[in-house]
């Protein structure tokens, strides 16, 4: 029997996961480890049980549904993605690869299929790093990049560590992380970007993967006076912030693809008649280019001397850095074949954002599907896929999976 993918309810899971883990204002809030995370985690283990799939809970926390029926044997096929957020998030990021995958593996199992291995859905721990850095800490660590130790005691924003905050949320595993060894990965998303939308395509082969810079600064000079003191003689690290961020707008768009942001700036003391005397910030540098992207960085820290040579103190903390990625040729090119066979509009792309299969890809030959987003906007409560984009999404994952396990 041919298997069918059950797209209406993947669409009502992916609403009601999205419904979980909201705030008294509303915002989706599952940052890893908090409550809101554990809400997720058990919702998405509900439906893992009811699909009569065996849970098991890694070291880091990643949450993996297996299916290995009768002459399954090997290392499985693993699909997946994350079901952590950022802030005032939207609900397709991460859940959308999450969920396709449950309900791949349920359509498999419904037509009887025998497949020669396992399948596995993961929904990994930490994705986003907003609460803890890096971003894709869970795939990291299973990789085998990142020791379960150093994983557990990172120290979120808020001062809790992810090892305690997991324990405390139900969710510290006994499995090694490492114990996941995929045949192949393949992780459905959306794309988070304008590309798909603006060239009115279905779905995107993506074959490769941005690098990623992550750093905080923290930029010391002197409070004084607002009034009474003389610009010459100010230490304004607001200033020097500020020349911070024009250096690294103009670096950006002067780099032929690469990205820059600075997402967190915060001001010290903090009051209308005091010059600031400390500014901290985070810096996301991004470009597909390896070479391009230590360019920006170099440019960045000549920057942060001439700042340090006119008196202040500045210091800085990588909070991630990782290369640019090349995907699986192999399954890129099934992924395009599966989409023509479904006479679904596809085009091979980049990914802009960083993605829990950057890190498989370090261990098994893997690739990402994506489907598009409403005006490009992601991590945003705007951000919008239409349903049956995803359902055409998940169908192509399925059938590419079909690929990988006879
Ligand atoms: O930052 C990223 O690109 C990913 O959403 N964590
Ligand atoms: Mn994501
Ligand atoms: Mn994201």
């Amino acid at each position: 029997m041919t298997p069918a993918l059950d797209g209406t309810r993947l669409i009502a899971r992916l609403e009601e996961l999205g419904a979980t883990g909201r705030d008294a204002e509303g915002r989706l809030m599952r940052l890893a480890g908090t409550d809101a995370d554990r809400a997720g985690r058990d919702l998405f283990c509900r439906w893992l049980e009811e699909a009569g799939l065996e849970i098991r809970v890694d070291q880091i926390g990643n949450i993996i549904g297996l299916w290995s029926p009768e002459g399954a044997t090997g290392a499985p096929l693993v699909m997946g993605s994350h079901i952590d957020s950022v802030i005032d998030a939207g609900i397709y990021d991460g859940c959308t690869g999450v969920l396709a995958g449950l309900s791949v593996i349920e359509a498999l199992k419904a037509a009887a299929t025998r497949p020669a291995r396992p399948v596995a859905v993961v929904a990994f721990t930490n994705e986003e790093g907003v609460r803890f850095h890096p971003d894709m800490l869970g795939s990291l660590v299973a990789c085998g990049d990142m020791s379960v130790e150093e994983a557990r005691a990172t120290v979120g924003t808020d001062g809790a560590t992810l090892g305690a905050e997991l324990a405390r949320i139900g969710y510290a595993g006994e499995i090694p992380p490492t114990a996941l060894t995929p045949h192949a990965y393949l992780e459905l998303h959306v794309e988070q970007g304008p590309v798909l939308e603006a060239e009115g395509l279905r779905l995107g082969a993506v074959e490769n993967l941005q690098g990623i810079s992550w750093q905080k600064i923290i930029l010391t000079g002197a409070a004084n006076h607002a009034g009474t003191t003389p610009m010459r003689l100010r230490l304004d690290a607001g200033v020097a912030a500020a020349r911070i961020m024009t250096h690294l707008q103009e670096a950006a768009r002067g780099s032929d693809g690469g990205v820059a942001t600075v997402g967190t700036l915060s001001l010290s003391p903090g009051a209308i008649n005091v010059i600031p005397a400390r500014a901290e910030m985070t810096v996301d540098l991004r470009h597909p280019d390896a070479e391009t992207l230590r360019a920006l960085e170099a440019g960045l820290a000549a920057l942060l001397d001439e700042i340090r040579a006119e008196g202040f103190t500045v210091t800085t903390q990588s909070l991630a850095r990782f290369e640019p990625v090349v995907f699986d040729p192999a399954i890129v090119t099934a992924i395009e074949a599966a989409a023509g066979a479904r006479q679904l509009s596809c085009r091979r792309m980049t990914s802009g954002a960083g993605h829990d299969a950057q890190m498989m890809a370090r261990i098994a030959p893997t690739a990402m599907i994506f489907v598009p987003s409403k005006g490009g906007i992601s991590h945003s409560p705007l951000e919008d896929t239409d349903p049956a984009d995803i359902v055409a999404g998940a169908e192509v994952l399925l059938d590419v999976a079909r690929g990988l396990i006879s």
